[in-house]
């Protein structure tokens, strides 16, 4: 059985979404960040990021990390597109082509999306969306991110989904990079094809069965 290290409040989060999707059997790791820890390095500590054991699986020292058998994968995006493609059925490929769109959404997804998504998640979670210089780090973030919202808008417009015109692990990997910015409203609001696909990704049963068993754990 593959095993899973990373708590859910982390991109673990992407595998377990779809690993529920599939209704797929994995033992999971609790791997938390050592940040979030006071003491990361006490001999007591939970096991996290800097931990040796943890170092073992991934020397990055970051989760999640994915552990089948001979493989060991630490990209979350990596991690989904593999499940996908080798146990996701219609959630994943049926043709190369469908492998290259995937692919294509999935890079849009870190290299456009994530980073400042990102950032407007932790500006608003500091309370910085409060303050004019905060407001002013989210508008640049939003900016950066219209580019690449219009490209998704005008594929939804005439789309129900990224790929084949089902839910696949394209629309998984990048509603996950993309719930970073739901902060936004007005941003999001800006572009209803996105807005609505969106609902739609988290109105899934398997993404609510990711996020309740996230919101469980300590924050
Ligand atoms: N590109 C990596 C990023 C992994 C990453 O940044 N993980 C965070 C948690 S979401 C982490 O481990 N942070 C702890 C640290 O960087 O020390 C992926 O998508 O898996």
């Amino acid at each position: 059985m593959p095993t899973l290290y990373g708590v859910f409040r982390s991109r673990a989060s992407r595998p377990v979404w779809l690993m529920y999707e599939l209704d797929m059997a994995f033992d999971h790791v609790p791997v938390i960040q050592a940040y979030r820890l006071p003491q990361a390095s006490a001999p007591d500590a939970q096991l996290n990021t800097t931990s040796a054991a943890f170092l073992q699986v991934n020397p990055q020292g970051q989760i999640p990390a994915y552990v089948e058998g001979d493989l060991t994968l630490t990209e979350s995006l990596a991690i989904t597109n593999h499940i996908a493609r080798t146990r996701g059925g219609d959630l994943g490929p049926r043709t190369p082509a469908e492998q290259a769109l995937i692919d294509q959404w999935t890079l849009l997804a870190v290299t456009a999306v994530e980073g400042p998504a990102l950032e407007i998640q932790n500006i608003v979670g500091a309370g910085g969306d409060q303050t004019p210089e905060g407001q002013g780090a989210i508008a640049i973030c939003a900016e950066k991110l219209r580019r690449p919202l219009k490209r998704l808008e005008t594929h939804l417009a005439a789309h129900s989904h990224l790929v084949g015109d089902r839910f696949t692990v394209a629309d998984l990997n990048l509603a996950e990079c993309l719930r970073y910015a739901q902060g936004h409203r007005t941003l999001i609001a800006e572009f209803p094809a996105v807005q609505a696909w969106l609902a739609a990704c988290h109105a899934r049963p398997a993404f609510q069965r990711m996020w309740t068993a996230r919101l469980a754990e300590p924050a």
